[in-house]
């Protein structure tokens, strides 16, 4: 599944799964005529982030003709899916702690996925009010949030090498908002940077629990490899590296190309990509311009499908993160 951005509301939703608007006041999940709908406040103008299900496999574009798309919205998870692939998110209410409601809220959204017979899930989006500021405990809200989930991916029985490439960011006000592809028979395969110790293997100074997310997934099929690239910043080892943004800016764009080089190692499909988009979160909105043309600069793709969001990032020092989707030329 591959995402498209506009600045305007999209008018025809009839072949999009999800739309997800980022900006705005509104904090909303709703699901009308087979497409899901998530509010993310935000600075304005608004983004819309449009869903479209991209067949990997020659199979599933005659699968999907015949399959209706499908949608509801179960347990306060809104979900759509269509051929081999299941978009799935949902909205939880801020806490005072956050960690045992994302603990039940995770769990409820991976046993509608595979209830729905989506059980691979490739990528995920985790977005948090007040990321960086403490709860009532004194504990930083994405260190109580990464608590819960790697809690809650335990009992669900998912492995730590079995975890999807993910985002973590902060949003201006709110609870956490959290959404998932899945795919109905192919797994992810993942992939790590070996500049970087896995996310999951973070020490405890981090918090009591690791973020629990893959650097990368690979989607492969006949047809198409999308490199799913986590969010990803200015980190070596475990530590965070540089303090101006051009220093963490050349530290976060190794990264990224140290990833996509491993990922070409096992898929050589992967070794000419094009950008299909990227995603720019900046603490700062002074370095939307320069990172974003620097960004287009290095990976190619285009100015609409390379957004700018203003958000915290998920630790204090981090001035900017980005996250791709690179597809094979
Ligand atoms: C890092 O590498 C930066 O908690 O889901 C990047 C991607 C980061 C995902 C998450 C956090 C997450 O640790 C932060």
């Amino acid at each position: 599944m591959l995402p498209c951005y506009s600045h305007e509301r999209p008018k025809n939703t009839q072949k999009m799964l999800a739309v997800v608007r980022y900006g705005g006041e509104e904090a909303t999940l709703s699901v009308e005529d087979g497409c899901v709908w998530m509010y993310l406040p935000g600075p304005k103008p608004a983004r819309y982030e449009c869903w479209q299900a991209a067949a990997i496999t020659s199979g599933e574009d005659e699968k999907r003709a015949e399959d209706e798309r499908q949608a509801g919205l179960d347990d306060g998870i809104g979900w759509s899916c269509a051929g081999d692939v299941l978009f799935a998110g949902f909205w939880l209410d801020d806490q005072p702690e956050l960690s045992e409601a994302v603990k039940r809220r995770y769990e409820a959204l991976i046993t509608l996925c595979r209830a729905k017979g989506f059980g691979h899930f490739y990528r995920m989006w985790n977005y948090l009010g007040a990321i960086n500021a403490d709860n009532a405990q004194g504990e930083e809200r994405y260190r109580d949030f990464c608590y819960g989930r790697s809690q809650a991916f335990e009992a669900m029985g998912v492995s730590l090498t079995d975890l999807p490439a993910a985002t973590g960011i902060g949003l201006s006000t709110g609870g956490v908002a959290v959404y998932v592809l899945a795919h109905r028979e192919t797994s992810g395969v993942n992939i790590e940077n070996p500049r970087q110790l896995p996310a999951y293997r973070y020490p405890r100074c981090y918090g009591r629990r690791s973020p629990s997310f893959a650097r990368g997934t690979v989607m492969a099929g006949d047809q198409q490899a999308v490199l799913y690239v986590s969010g990803t910043a200015s980190i070596i080892g475990h530590e965070t590296v540089g303090q101006t943004l051009a220093e963490q800016q050349a530290v976060m764009v190794e990264n990224i190309q140290t990833l996509q080089k491993t990922a070409s190692e096992r898929f050589p499909e992967l070794a000419s990509v094009t950008c299909q988009s990227l995603k720019i979160y900046v603490r700062h909105a002074k370095d939307s311009a320069l990172i974003q043309a620097a960004m287009l600069d290095i990976f190619g793709g285009t100015v609409k499908q390379s957004p700018v969001f203003i958000a915290d990032i998920c630790r204090k020092e981090l001035l900017v993160e980005v996250e791709a989707m690179f597809i094979h030329k």
